[in-house]
């Protein structure tokens, strides 16, 4: 029987990547606001995306009860310092005017180059457990939207050896190469080398 885990987020569009990319595992992932509607409010006040993934699992976990996993991620470019990093989701009010504000201050600058990365934490409260593994995936930042898949800055994200971006890739192109599927397969291989 497969273990059920809570997905500590209320960010739907991850959840169905993730649960996705667990397909295959002895993990059933749930959708975090199906278990807890009303969801919970935590503040993500660590330095580090393994910093907030932990901090999110923890919640959810102490929360439900349950054992908990949570994916803490952001996009990183380099002409902006390596910006919006760990804030990514908390500069702008939604996926539109974070876009927005990023095609703005990067303008016609030639240096497009970044990286999404992911870190995923799993807690398992009956074992006294708690897993983080962390997956990167480099590109550059297009002059402009294309594609409808996805969410976040999916539209303007190139991976490196594509011509289109993340949103016009879809979900077979993310489940293969995104920050998430590499964090979420160093995972894997985690609890299965730790007889899981
Ligand atoms: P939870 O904390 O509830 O999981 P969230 O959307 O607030 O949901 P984060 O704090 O981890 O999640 O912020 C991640 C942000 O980084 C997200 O809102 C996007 O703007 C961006 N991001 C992360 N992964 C992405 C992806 O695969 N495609 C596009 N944008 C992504």
């Amino acid at each position: 029987m497969k273990l059920q885990v809570v997905f500590a987020s209320s960010n739907e569009h991850k959840y169905e990547e993730m649960k996705r990319l667990f397909e295959w595992t002895n993990i059933e992932l749930l959708f975090g606001l199906e278990v807890l509607p009303k969801g919970l409010d935590v503040e993500e006040s660590g330095k580090s995306y393994a910093e907030n993934a932990l901090i999110k699992a923890r919640a959810w976990s102490e929360g439900t009860g349950m054992p908990a996993m949570s994916d803490d991620s952001g996009l990183e470019v380099e002409a902006l310092d390596w910006r919006p990093g760990i804030f990514s989701s908390r500069v702008a009010e939604n996926d539109e005017s974070r876009i927005r504000r990023l095609l703005d201050e990067l303008g016609r600058r030639e240096n497009r180059r970044a990286r999404f990365v992911a870190a995923l934490s799993l807690v398992l409260p009956q074992r006294a457990q708690v897993w983080i593994t962390e997956g990167f995936c480099w590109g550059k930042i297009a002059f402009e939207l294309s594609g409808s898949f996805g969410f976040g800055y999916d539209p303007v994200f190139v991976p490196i050896g594509y011509e289109a971006s993340f949103a016009e890739l879809g979900p077979k192109a993310k489940s293969l190469i995104s920050h998430r599927a590499v964090a979420a397969r160093a995972l894997s291989q985690l609890l299965s080398s730790g007889g899981f």
